[in-house]
């Protein structure tokens, strides 16, 4: 079975199949990971997601990687902490599944998430974290063809959140 991974650092210089993006629904970039994605990248990545017209909160597009290591970037927009009562929870969880569903169908077998929803967008970090990890975790063991799944902590927040979740 495909295992999962928290490791430290800097998601635009992994030699994966595919890095995910925490981008937002226009996918003409902005800060945090999706700036670093489309500046590690260069402009052939922007070029590549106009035409795909945005991308719904919690659904997920692919495009190549273009100049990073990475030979594909799935873009995923995670909703806006709301305060918890807006379908916050199930959104996304379909940021993670929709991006699964997709590494599945291009034959991926290393993917590298972001916390999708823990910066600029406020999502509670051990509420997310474990979402992440939970919804990871039952596609792994749905049966499944990927076989390394990375959680990139950009910080120590982050890390403590996804070893708290990986040890209950
Ligand atoms: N590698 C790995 N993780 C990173 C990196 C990096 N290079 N840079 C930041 N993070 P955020 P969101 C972490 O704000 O909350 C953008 O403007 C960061 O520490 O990038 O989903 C988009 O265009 C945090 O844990 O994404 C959207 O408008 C996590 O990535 C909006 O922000 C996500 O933080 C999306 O907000």
């Amino acid at each position: 079975m495909g295992s999962i991974e928290i490791i430290d650092g800097d998601i635009t210089t992994l030699e994966v199949d595919a890095i995910v993006n925490a981008a937002n629904n226009g996918l003409r970039g902005g800060g945090g990971v999706d700036g670093a994605i489309h500046r590690a990248a260069g402009p052939e990545l922007l070029a590549a997601c106009v035409p795909l017209g945005g991308c719904a909160t919690g659904a997920a597009k692919i495009t190549p990687g273009f100049k990073l290591p990475a030979r594909y970037v799935i873009h995923t927009v995670g909703p806006i902490w709301r305060g918890g009562s807006a379908g916050e929870t199930s959104l996304l969880a379909s940021c993670y599944r929709e991006s699964l569903r997709l590494a599945e169908e291009y034959e991926l077998r290393s993917i590298a998430f972001p916390a999708v929803s823990c910066g600029v967008y406020g999502f509670p970090l051990d509420q997310a974290c474990g979402i992440a990890y939970q919804t990871i975790s039952q596609h792994l063991e749905a049966g499944s063809r990927i076989e390394l799944v990375y959680l990139v902590c950009f910080n120590q927040q982050i890390r403590s959140a996804y070893e708290r979740v990986a040890a209950a």
